[in-house]
């Protein structure tokens, strides 16, 4: 087969995510592959499937599928049938949640039985580990040497992303893609992996208090100045004086 021909080949990877539930694996999934994100939690129930189409490397033409898995699969019977043919198994916990991180070793060995025993044991399987939420820099649990320490001892490689930004969603999913099919990322791909970032824009409320203060003291003078006024001619403004 030519270059030019080996080239126009589409290639088809499954990717599987997994991880504990609430970590942020569907609104991952859709982000990378629809742009989209939920504050609304809604739990997955057994497994949702997507597709991208991403040019890599010189227009090589990737079929992305992804199996978005329930958080309690860990202890079902399915998970076995969501891994079989896959390429890629992304790990995913949440960088503000410790308990997340500690069930990426009884998840790891898990995969590593259904692996082990299946019939295509010669196929290689990538696994990476991702730290999801990483907007949330103010709550974060898991410092990036113990994430880094792990994915070492595991020969892992190792992410972190925000589904909620969009933060380090499209490199690392075009990184970890071009690694399982040894293909180099040039410039332009960078480029292109990497959306501008939204700010979310929260109104400023200015402080009320002081101002108040300082008005309420003029009002109150301006209306004990009206009071004497009113009173000198014989009228009653108590009401409205009260308010002060
Ligand atoms: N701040 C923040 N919240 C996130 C992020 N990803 C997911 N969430 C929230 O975490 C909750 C669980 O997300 P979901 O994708 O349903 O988790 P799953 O159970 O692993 O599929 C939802 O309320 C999401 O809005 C993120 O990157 N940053
Ligand atoms: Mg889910």
């Amino acid at each position: 087969m030519s270059d030019s021909e080996e080239d126009s080949k589409e290639r088809h990877l499954k990717l599987v995510v997994l991880g504990e539930q609430n970590v942020g694996k569907t609104n991952l999934v859709k982000k990378y592959c629809h742009d989209e994100f939920s504050r609304i939690y809604v739990p997955t129930i057994g497994a949702d499937f997507y597709v991208k189409r991403i040019s890599l490397a010189r227009n090589k033409n990737i079929i992305v599928r992804i199996t978005d898995v329930s958080g309690s699969e860990c202890t079902g019977h399915m998970l076995g049938t969501y891994l079989f043919k896959a390429n890629i198994v992304i790990l995913l916990y949440d960088l503000t949640n410790k308990e997340s991180f500690d069930s990426l070793t009884a998840w790891l060995t898990k995969i590593d039985q259904i692996l082990r025993y299946s019939d295509d044991e010669n196929r290689h399987v990538s696994i990476v580990i991702v730290g999801n939420k990483c907007d949330l820099e103010h709550k974060k649990m898991i410092r990036p040497d113990e994430a880094k320490h792990f994915a070492h001892e595991n020969k892992l490689y190792s992410y972190v992303m925000s589904a909620k930004t969009g933060e380090n969603v499209n490199f690392s999913f075009a990184d970890m893609v071009a690694r399982y099919l040894n293909l180099r990322l040039n410039s332009l791909d960078m480029d292109k992996q990497n959306p501008i970032l939204e700010a979310e824009i929260i109104p400023y409320t200015p402080p009320t208090v002081q101002y108040r203060r300082k008005f309420s003291s003029k009002k109150a003078k301006d209306q004990n100045m009206k009071k004497t006024a009113l009173k000198s001619r014989g009228s009653s403004l108590s009401q409205t004086c009260a308010i002060q």
